[in-house]
């Protein structure tokens, strides 16, 4: 399994136990098994000196909360470079927004080092002298950074080679279109059991004709649409070629012919 770039992620947490999400669960875990990754992790609190080993503390200027100290961040993060922790991305809403060309991106690097904050935030200057890269996983406030540390992670093993084993993943295709997913079905043939439902109970036919060109046009056609009707901002971005062009067409018209 697996062809040779071992990704090295190393994560500077006050939480370690978190990311017990993806070494010990799901394809991140079992990918850890097969060594086609590894994980660090760094608790600053063992790179503070004083009895009460202190992590944060008030902010200048006043205000609510806490802010995390830039000392025990900073011999953390020097550990970690002796370690051969790469480019440090802290995860902030500050950052630029996660997004599939970013995991691919960071799917090349060998090593990445995420620099979790909690509380308030970490102290400006260890973000200047320490930090290459800010990410955002998204416009609102998590209580940490580990969260996001884990999409990061669980995102870029998912492209390491060997990862999703057999069952290589339709819905990794997507966003490699640059589309979102189309409808996805299993059995049984009709659910739920009994008529009148207002939501069609049948699989679509196509997906049951076994014809492989009908299946692949219907699965672009409904991912064309999607993306049309709840991600304009992806479809924008995308040049459509003629065919995709004319199946976002017929798309649309049988949308204003049945109203939706
Ligand atoms: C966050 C986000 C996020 C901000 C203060 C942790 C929190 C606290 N990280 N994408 N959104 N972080 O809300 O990445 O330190």
């Amino acid at each position: 399994m697996g062809s040779g770039l071992v990704i090295r992620f190393h994560a500077v947490t006050l939480f370690p136990e978190m990311f017990a999400a993806v070494t010990h669960s799901g394809i991140s875990g079992r990918a850890l098994e097969a060594g086609l990754w590894s994980l660090g992790l760094w608790n600053p609190r063992d790179f503070t000196s004083d009895r009460y080993r202190t992590v944060d503390d008030r902010p200048y200027g006043g205000g609510p909360g806490m802010v995390m100290l830039a000392g025990p961040l900073d011999r953390a993060l020097d550990a970690v470079k002796e370690a051969g922790g790469g480019k440090v991305i802290y995860l902030s809403p500050q950052g630029r927004k996660l997004d599939h060309a970013k995991v691919m991106e960071l799917a090349g690097r060998e090593a990445t080092t995420l620099l979790c904050g909690r509380y308030e935030g970490v102290d400006e200057r260890l973000i200047r002298r320490r930090v290459d890269e800010e990410l955002s996983l998204g416009d609102y406030v998590l209580s940490g950074g580990e969260l996001a540390a884990m999409a990061v992670i669980d995102a870029v093993v998912r492209q390491i080679p060997g990862a999703l084993g057999g069952e290589q993943s339709a819905v990794e295709e997507s966003f490699v279109q640059g589309l979102l997913d189309c409808p996805q079905y299993t059995r049984p043939e009709v659910w739920p059991e009994g008529e009148g439902e207002k939501v069609p109970a049948h699989v679509p036919g196509v997906l049951m004709s076994g014809h492989h060109e009908n299946i692949r046009r219907w699965r672009l056609k409904q991912a064309l649409g999607r993306t049309w009707l709840r991600r304009p901002d992806l479809l924008a971005a995308r040049k459509l070629n003629d065919d995709e062009q004319s199946l976002l067409e017929e798309f649309q018209r049988e949308c204003k012919e049945n109203g939706t």
